[in-house]
């Protein structure tokens, strides 16, 4: 095989721990149907294997892929990737200095080091320098394993997406790029999501139990690049000003919205999603998450209203199901900052789940953000500055790579690249009745089910049902009372025919 380590494919990175293949099959067994699978480089991670054990399974593992022309990377032990000419090797922070790997191999070999944080990244860098000339960089841990004793907290989609706006704003500035693949816990399930939060400075995934441990590993394989290489489409702003009328469009497909939501709120939820022509589910029963998730039109809103310990696991294990089955998920933070928990459940749940949206007041928006938000128990108190409120929002959308929608005298809908539109519309009438702030999230969520791939617009489309509802529903009440089912009566019917082009208010901006 003639080598040429510029053109690695680091897209599907296979990690082996022989400890993991299932009962009668073999390494190499594994690592072939692999391969055959979709495997584009295989590194050998035998952590307990003797030398001269670790010397014969390696050639072994070498002449198989050689025969496929992927190339093969040892772990740690520069020796045996001398002695079997592979080529190249993958160290840790604690293994042989990546200078002297590079020293022993030359410079046509691959070195890949492991990294988890900005500082790791630098002293990197660093060392490039000096003539290390690092290939690539395995980031992570992402989620939780039991592969490998971790060295740090795993970092969480968030972290992740932090971490990798930072490498990739340093990569830009290096003339000789490096690339970047992620692991820990990364499987089907979650690929799409690591890749979406991590951007194009990604380059692959590497994975070990997902692969190794299956008793089909070339299905295995092929269902790891699947959901790689069939990328989720950012959310890019469609409508204007000029094609305002196009909103209707978004309106009319009936779709199912699964709700966990809290319990002040979970009747008035059902009946809003029903008038506007959508099923909605009221479920907190982890067992049929993945059933329901794989409802062709399934939506989930995860509503924050009651936030208990148990209750994060449950909105962790339904986000979870609706990213595998790449169904979007609409979170509303109600009272985000209200307390230390609530906070703490916010992160948790934005290391965990891919938000496609994220809805709430700006108290709720500010500290999701990471900014001291004005909170009054689950209310927010006051409203700071638009310019403020706007960055705010920006910087979420940012962080969490989803539309935000921040409810107030004026909403607002960002998107991830900065594109914006405030809406003017809403009636008094909906500070003075609870859950007109959960009822939105059921509207939106119905509305961006439909429209998946055009989420930014079937936000905003979602937000102008409701708010100019609500403008249709106040002359016609005598008080806070009447106005709900008066607010019902009215989206039911807007949702049919339409809103009129002269009832939006809204004005677009870039930041
Ligand atoms: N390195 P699995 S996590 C080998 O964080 C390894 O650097 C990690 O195994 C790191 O795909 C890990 O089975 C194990 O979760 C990954």
């Amino acid at each position: 095989m003639t080598f040429d380590k510029k053109k690695t494919d680091y897209s599907i990175y296979l990690v082996t721990d022989s400890g993991l293949v299932p009962e009668g099959l073999t390494l190499e067994h594994q690592v072939e149907q692999s391969i055959l699978g979709g495997a584009t480089l295989i590194q050998l991670r035998e952590k307990t294997a003797e030398t001269g054990k670790f010397l014969e399974t390696a050639k072994r593992v070498h002449a198989i892929t050689k025969k496929h022309g992927v190339p093969l990377l040892i772990n740690d032990r520069l020796d045996i990737a001398l002695a079997i000419d592979c080529e190249g090797v993958h160290v840790g922070q604690d293994d042989m200095p990546v200078v002297e790997c590079r020293r022993m191999l030359g410079k046509d070999k691959i070195i890949g080091l492991s990294i988890t944080n900005r500082e790791e990244y630098e002293a990197a860098l660093a060392a490039d320098k000096t003539g290390a000339d690092i290939d690539y960089f395995g980031v992570g841990a992402v989620y939780g394993t039991f592969t490998k004793k971790l060295r740090a907290e795993p970092l969480g989609l968030s972290g992740m997406r932090a971490l990798f706006a930072y490498i990739t704003e340093q990569e830009a500035k290096l003339a000789q790029k490096h690339a970047f693949v992620t692991i820990g816990g990364v499987k089907p399930g979650n690929t799409a999501s690591v890749r979406y939060m991590c951007g194009n400075t990604c380059n692959g995934v590497a994975v070990v139990s997902c692969i190794i441990a299956a008793e089909d590993a070339k299905k295995a394989t092929e269902e790891l690049a699947k959901q790689w290489h069939e990328t989720i489409p950012k959310p890019s702003v469609g409508l204007s000003a000029d094609s305002l009328k196009a909103v209707n469009s978004f309106f009319g497909t009936p779709v199912f919205v699964h709700h966990i939501t809290n319990n002040v709120v979970k009747n008035v939820s059902a009946n809003i999603t029903i008038a506007i022509g959508s099923s909605p589910a009221m479920s907190e029963t982890r067992a049929e998450f993945r059933e329901f998730a794989a409802i062709p039109s399934a939506s989930l809103l995860l509503n924050m209203g009651t936030a208990t310990p148990d209750g994060v696991e449950t909105f962790l294990a339904a986000g979870q199901a609706y990213n595998a089955a790449r169904r979007p998920v609409v979170f509303d933070p109600v009272g985000g900052g209200a307390s230390e928990a609530r906070k703490s459940a916010v992160k948790t749940l934005l290391k965990g789940i891919r938000m496609s949206v994220i809805k709430g007041n700006d108290g709720e928006i500010f500290s999701a953000a990471g900014l001291a938000g004005k909170m009054r128990g689950v209310d927010s108190i006051g409203e700071s500055g638009l310019e403020e409120r706007v960055e705010a929002a920006a910087k979420l959308s940012r962080d969490a790579n989803a539309v935000v929608v921040m409810t107030g005298k004026k909403d607002v809908v960002m998107a991830p690249s900065g594109k914006y539109v405030l809406c003017n519309n809403g009636d008094e009438y909906l500070t003075q009745i609870t859950g007109s702030g959960c009822m939105l999230g059921s509207v939106i969520t119905s509305v961006v089910a439909g429209h998946t791939d055009s989420v930014f617009d079937a936000a905003l489309a979602g937000l102008l049902l409701y708010t100019i509802a609500s403008e249709k529903a106040g002359p016609k009440s005598d008080g806070p009372g009447t106005f709900m089912p008066r607010l019902i009566d009215e989206i039911s019917v807007l949702a049919k025919t339409g809103v009129k082009p002269e009832d939006i208010q809204v004005e677009f901006g870039q930041l």
